[in-house]
């Protein structure tokens, strides 16, 4: 009996050193039902037609902000997730009517990734930004902040 209690302990202790110690704050995240998971973050597609303070607002209600885009990876990621007939309001907004654009999270605005369409942001007092799918390609718009539009939020992964 000593010697399975030993194998018992050993089992245990590689148990805790090979598969919990590692995982602690990193490989158990997970999202709300009905989000749609990525590596670090839940997403959730609103189709609450909404102006976009009131589309951050509702994403703000559960804990989560309008989506900001930060790598290619979550572009490519998030439009195989929409219906290309339907915008959808994301966090970058103007809110200095200076063409000045910033994320919600505060992200700094990284002109190396983003996703315009061709000959956006126009500059016709359009200060909100959704992504839409035009001719099949997927990219970004900016348009005055009262249209009603879907939304997509998005939250950091939550982490047991
Ligand atoms: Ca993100
Ligand atoms: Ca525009």
């Amino acid at each position: 009996s000593f010697n399975i209690m030993n194998t018992l302990k050993i089992t245990l202790l590689m148990l805790y050193l090979y598969v919990l110690l590692p995982n602690i704050g990193k490989g158990w995240g997970c999202c709300p039902e009905n989000w749609i998971a990525s590596n670090t973050s839940c997403y959730f597609i609103s189709f609450k037609l909404s102006n976009w303070t009131e589309s951050e607002k509702n994403c703000a209600g559960v804990g989560a902000h309008l989506l900001v885009i930060n790598t290619k990876e979550e572009q490519l990621l998030i439009y195989q997730k929409l219906d290309k007939r339907f915008a959808y309001y994301m966090g970058l907004s103007d809110p200095e009517r200076t063409y000045q654009w910033q994320w919600v999270d505060q992200s700094p605005y990284d002109k190396s990734v983003t996703f315009w369409h061709p000959g956006e942001p126009s500059d016709n007092n359009e200060h909100c930004v959704f992504i839409n799918s035009v001719k099949a390609n997927w990219g970004w718009n900016n348009a005055p902040c009262h249209e009603s539009q879907n939304s997509v939020c998005e939250m950091m992964k939550i982490y047991l």
